[in-house]
């Protein structure tokens, strides 16, 4: 037994008084024991399983369905190295005041002792993690988006190198719930919340907020993106990694399925992974990057056959479904799944629902928590240790509009600016307000564990270190007309613009430049088979000034609150502000 983990969990359970520690170990037997319990306390719900094998269903608590920003802090020593972005509280501070919450949490209950690997065994960006917990519901979640038990304790040896995770449910109060990272002792303390982004701590918690920090630190980038792969007819497969704020498609981008003319010219498409990216320099001077875990925590309402059908063939069996429609079938259901509703059922609290009734029957933020290796076009090469080799960035966020369909940065130093300059208009995976501008830089301002102007610097350094680096992008596949229509179909047909930005790293693909960057032609972007007509192209390309230099003060804005904004990022913004002529 590794004594650093023994010891550590003693002092844990001290704590949180358990009336049992259970080690898990990730097999099938014990998958099948800890639903069955679950199942037994409610937990979790019965499905169909002739329709859905495997599957089951869970119900948060109705104050508990998506992450809370305003709840989750990032501990270090000094405020500073928090950043201006991040809510602060001193360590002493966190651990005593979580420490009164944990004090007796798990009374009653088992704790669960959950090692887990992110990454891939063996592999150089691999991280061991620990999660003690008190929630069936969080090791069956934790069991598809990690490599559970014994794999990750091989890993991890004697070594005392492992990130602490303690999680309980405790009493679920809003009132007394944190999430609290310690980057500096490798630590993250959550209490008083069920939901995945709050208690699956490998994910948002580590591969993100704390890896962020690790990545600062050994010269490596973690980076809240999908990783896909093209092939081309020749059977070339280039990569794209590409970062986006919560529920903008991600998940549909990772898994796309190429327009018929493309398919029926020999394209396809590799999924590698939909939320987070793990990314280092290659021995050939190029960015490589893994997927760091092994399932997708997908947003459900919106996801069907027509948006994003590979979704919908992976989450048909092993998956967790959480916050949906339970049919009188025993099936799910979610609001923009193409199949009729069902006359009624029981919605995401439980209660008898129709679709007369005027309700959402799913919760906004329902999810499913699949396997990865169910996915129909998961990439061959996407538990390779090594990774993958990135060929362009892309940012994107949801503007109706500002920003062009696509463009792309003139440099990797621009490049910086334009994802650290990124807004999206907010969606509902975090608790607040719906529809407001918000400027989320490379889409990590919920997961950046650290100062977020150190975190800019760091891009900028890794850009000097990176011999070949991937080009960088910007996409936004929301931009509407007057009336407030997408211009854009989007889904499938955004592998048209994939395509433009893969055949710009290959020098070919035509584009104008533009004061933002270059802009592709009006026959840039290959519409073969798509009925989009000249004026609707000219439009999703239009580079408008006024709103660009309108964009520009709330920018500033933004970046004032930065107390260590690189000088190349203002400078960057200055230029832009030059070439629009303002
Ligand atoms: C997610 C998120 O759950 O970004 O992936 O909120
Ligand atoms: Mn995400």
């Amino acid at each position: 037994m590794n004594a650093a983990v023994t010891s550590w969990i003693e002092e844990m359970a001290k704590l949180t008084k358990p009336d049992r520690i259970v080690w898990v170990d990730g097999s099938e037997e014990e998958r099948e024991r800890l639903t069955a319990e679950a199942m037994a306390t409610g937990e979790l719900h019965r499905l169909n399983q002739e329709k859905l094998p495997g599957c089951v269903l869970h119900r948060t608590a109705p104050n508990d369905v998506a992450r809370v920003e305003h709840l989750t802090f990032i501990c270090t020593r000094k405020k500073e190295d928090a950043g201006p972005t991040n809510n602060w509280m001193a360590p002493e501070e966190a651990y005593r005041r979580l420490g009164e919450i944990f004090d007796g949490s798990m009374r009653g209950r088992t704790m669960y002792v959950v090692p887990y690997l992110m990454g891939i065994p063996g592999s150089p960006f691999s991280k061991v993690g620990i999660e003690l917990t008190d929630s069936i519901y969080v090791v069956l979640n934790m069991r598809i988006m990690t490599r559970m038990g014994r794999v990750a304790l091989a890993e991890l040896g004697e070594s005392a190198d492992f990130l602490r995770g303690l999680h309980s449910k405790a009493d679920l109060n809003p009132e007394r719930r944190f999430i609290c990272h310690f980057p500096e002792d490798n630590t993250i303390w959550s209490v008083g919340s069920g939901y995945g982004g709050n208690g699956l701590l490998g994910k948002k918690c580590f591969a993100l907020r704390i890896a962020s920090y690790m990545g600062r630190q050994e010269g490596w980038m973690d980076e809240h993106m999908l990783i896909v792969g093209i092939e081309d007819p020749a059977g070339n497969v280039s990569y794209v990694a590409a970062a986006f704020p919560s529920a903008c498609g991600k998940t549909n981008l990772a898994m796309m399925i190429p327009p018929a003319p493309f398919r029926a010219a020999g394209y396809k498409v590799w999924t590698v992974g939909d939320d987070i990216a793990w990314m280092r320099i290659g021995p050939d001077g190029r960015l490589w990057a893994i997927n760091p875990e092994t399932g997708f925590f997908g947003v459900a309402p919106g996801t069907s056959y027509k948006t994003n059908p590979m979704a919908m063939e992976t989450v048909r069996r092993d998956t967790i479904f959480t916050n949906v429609v339970l049919t009188p079938e025993g099936t799910v259901w979610w609001e923009g799944m193409d199949e009729e509703p069902p006359a009624q059922g029981l919605d995401w609290q439980g209660r008898p629902w129709t679709p007369a009734s005027g309700e959402k029957g799913a919760h906004p933020n329902a999810r499913f928590t699949a396997p990865a290796k169910n996915c129909p076009i998961i990439s061959p090469e996407w538990e390779n240790p090594r990774g993958v080799p990135i060929s362009a960035i892309v940012f994107g966020g949801r503007r109706a509009r500002v920003a062009p369909l696509v463009y792309q940065s003139f440099d990797w130093e621009h490049g910086v600016y334009v994802g650290a300059s990124m807004a999206s208009e907010t969606t509902t995976a975090a608790a607040g307000k719906v529809g407001v501008v918000r400027r989320d830089p490379m889409a990590m301002l919920p997961f950046c564990g650290y100062n977020m102007g150190d975190y800019f610097a760091h891009w900028l350094e890794m850009g000097r270190r990176i011999p070949n680096p991937p080009k960088i992008f910007h996409v936004n596949w929301f931009r509407t007309d007057e009336a407030g229509r997408f211009l854009w179909p989007g889904y499938g047909e955004n592998f048209r613009v994939i395509k433009w930005i893969l055949d710009r790293c290959q020098g070919r693909g035509e584009a104008r430049e533009t004061p933002i960057g270059y802009v592709p032609t009006e026959e840039g972007i290959d519409l073969t088979g798509l009925d989009l007509d000249r004026e609707t192209m000219r439009h999703l390309l239009a580079v408008d000034r006024e709103a660009w230099l309108g964009d520009l003060e709330d920018q500033e804005t933004f970046f004032a609150r930065f107390d260590r904004l690189p000088p190349a990022i203002h400078g960057q913004m200055e230029a832009l502000r030059r070439r629009l002529g303002g």
